[in-house]
């Protein structure tokens, strides 16, 4: 097959869209929130999925975990880990559990599944894909990571207040992941 990037633009642009649509369309329950954010990163798809699916350390490039500790498995599916968190927040500790990690499509999704009483973001569940955007010719690949979430919206709470909280944490990760990773790929 030619290297015709017009050639090739209807399939990329679908697979992104396949991945869309079977990745991040969430049906959020009735009391719950959702949203998806997306994040381009000049850095190889590659080096960004190393940081991404290291589950076992979130710390790597997410800024609001001051620590993580193993409570099951070794950072594959079903693996269990408690993050401590920096102060400020009301909650001090979080316990997730990787659900999907798929080193071909580039699909990561983790679910928070406890942590202390004061943890306001119940059954969050994120979902984080890759995809490699290769618009512009002859530049450093561009990667773009797309992370989507459900969470329930606690009582007392507003659904836009909370997804404004969860979006605030996610874009500031994925600015973090692009900030690092673009730095290791100078
Ligand atoms: O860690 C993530 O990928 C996403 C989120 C929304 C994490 C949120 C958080 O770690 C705080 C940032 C500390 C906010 C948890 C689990 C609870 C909070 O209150």
């Amino acid at each position: 097959m030619p290297n015709n990037p017009s050639r090739n633009q209807p399939q990329r642009a679908s697979k992104t869209q396949a991945m869309m649509s079977s990745y991040h369309t969430h049906n959020p329950l009735p009391n719950q929130c959702g949203s998806s954010l997306v994040q381009s990163i000049d850095a190889p798809l590659p080096l960004v999925w190393s940081m991404v699916r290291r589950f076992a350390h979130p710390e790597a490039y997410k800024q609001f975990i001051k620590s993580c500790t193993m409570r099951a498995g070794d950072g594959g599916i079903g693996s269990v880990r408690e993050v401590m968190l920096i102060s400020g927040f009301p909650a001090e500790t979080s316990t997730e559990r990787l659900e999907k990690l798929d080193d071909d499509m580039h699909v990561m999704m983790f679910r928070i599944i406890g942590g202390d009483i004061n943890h306001r973001l119940v059954n969050f569940c994120s979902t984080t894909t890759l995809h490699e955007d290769e618009e512009v010719e002859g530049a450093m690949r561009r990667t773009v990571v797309i992370e989507s979430y459900v969470v329930d919206v606690p009582v007392g709470s507003s659904e836009e207040d909370t997804c404004v909280f969860v979006d605030t944490v996610v874009g500031c990760n994925l600015r973090s992941l692009a900030k690092i990773t673009e730095k290791m790929a100078l």
